[in-house]
């Protein structure tokens, strides 16, 4: 794997460091949005203190820390494939580009020695799927890899309550940010409770460098809400969520194309403004993670 010198200095000296995913960039969002977000995501987590390590395949090779023309190419690019941990091994054999979801992101972060990661969504169970299995891989690398994964819970074109439900069996630890409530993503609250409420960043680091100290394996999930307001009207966001997953199911869409097309046309549904959400919600992320992953190194 290539290492930014940059990322790789600041591992070796304790420094903190985010990952980030390229799905978002890819598949997430359209261009040129996608990266100018990608390009405001890493500076913020500079203004908060830590290094920005952005991650991707570029022919064959996992890339921690891709430069700004390296995020332009894979924002811009056609046809980039999107990777999660099932496509690796074929990807790195045909030396081809891909974007990483937040399963295959959080495998690279691991290996690279990276405990903090930010995005804006984690895949998870999706409605229907006691008829169709999609239960994204994202659940069951959290379950297994020892990254703590920051976002803004899961948009409600999942089945929110079997994910949960799912995080639990898989023991996964779901930690609201300063709320009782898993966040919904473009909104603030979904009804659903989470286990633990942290109040602040430090509490957060205690709880992942508890975890990593009693070999703990697997990941945290910390859902952080939306600010109230860029938080979307919730009649207006349900309508296009519902509008999308019924042109979904008539086109037929399956696999790993249901969250890029769900994601797509939930934008055109609502005339950009869940992209303009989408684009707050990671950048307020990116700060608590960017405060989290500081915390994290002041008690190695
Ligand atoms: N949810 C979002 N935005 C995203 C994704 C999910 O709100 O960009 C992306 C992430 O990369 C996530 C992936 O890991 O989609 C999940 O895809 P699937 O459901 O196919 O596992
Ligand atoms: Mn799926």
């Amino acid at each position: 794997m290539r290492i930014s010198s940059e990322i790789l200095k600041a591992l070796k000296n304790g420094r903190p460091v985010v990952a980030l995913e390229s799905t978002i960039i890819a598949h997430g969002m359209p261009y040129p949005k996608n990266v100018e977000t990608a390009l405001r995501v890493e500076q913020t987590i500079r203004n908060h203190g830590a290094i920005p390590a952005t991650i991707g395949i570029i022919d064959g090779e996992p890339v921690v820390g891709m430069s700004k023309e390296e995020i332009e190419m894979l924002g811009q690019r056609k046809n980039v494939l999107k990777a999660s941990r099932r496509d690796l091994p074929v990807i790195y054999a045909k030396k081809l580009w891909a974007a990483t979801t937040v399963a295959s992101t959080m495998i690279i972060a691991a290996q690279a020695g990276i405990e903090v990661f930010v995005t804006g969504g984690i895949g998870g169970v999706h409605r229907g799927a006691t008829e169709t299995f999609d239960i994204s891989a994202d659940l069951q690398e959290l379950a297994k890899t020892n990254v703590t994964v920051v976002c803004a819970g899961a948009k409600a074109i999942l089945d929110l309550p079997l994910t949960l439900e799912y995080l639990e069996t898989m023991g996964v630890p779901v930690l609201g940010y300063q709320t009782e409530e898993l966040p919904a993503f473009y909104i603030r609250n979904s009804g659903l409770k989470v286990d633990y409420k942290i109040d602040d960043p430090k509490e957060a680091a205690n709880i992942i460098v508890e975890k990593r100290k009693n070999k703990l394996e697997g990941g945290i999930l910390i859902a952080n809400p939306i600010p109230q307001k860029y938080a979307m009207d919730e009649k207006v966001i349900n309508d296009a969520i519902e509008n999308a997953l019924r042109q979904a199911d008539e086109l037929g869409i399956k696999g790993k194309d249901t969250t890029p097309f769900l994601l797509k046309t939930i934008v055109e549904l609502t005339g950009g403004d869940s992209l303009e959400s989408n684009i707050e919600l990671v950048l307020n992320n990116a700060r608590v993670g960017a405060e989290i992953s500081k915390e994290v190194t002041k008690l190695k």
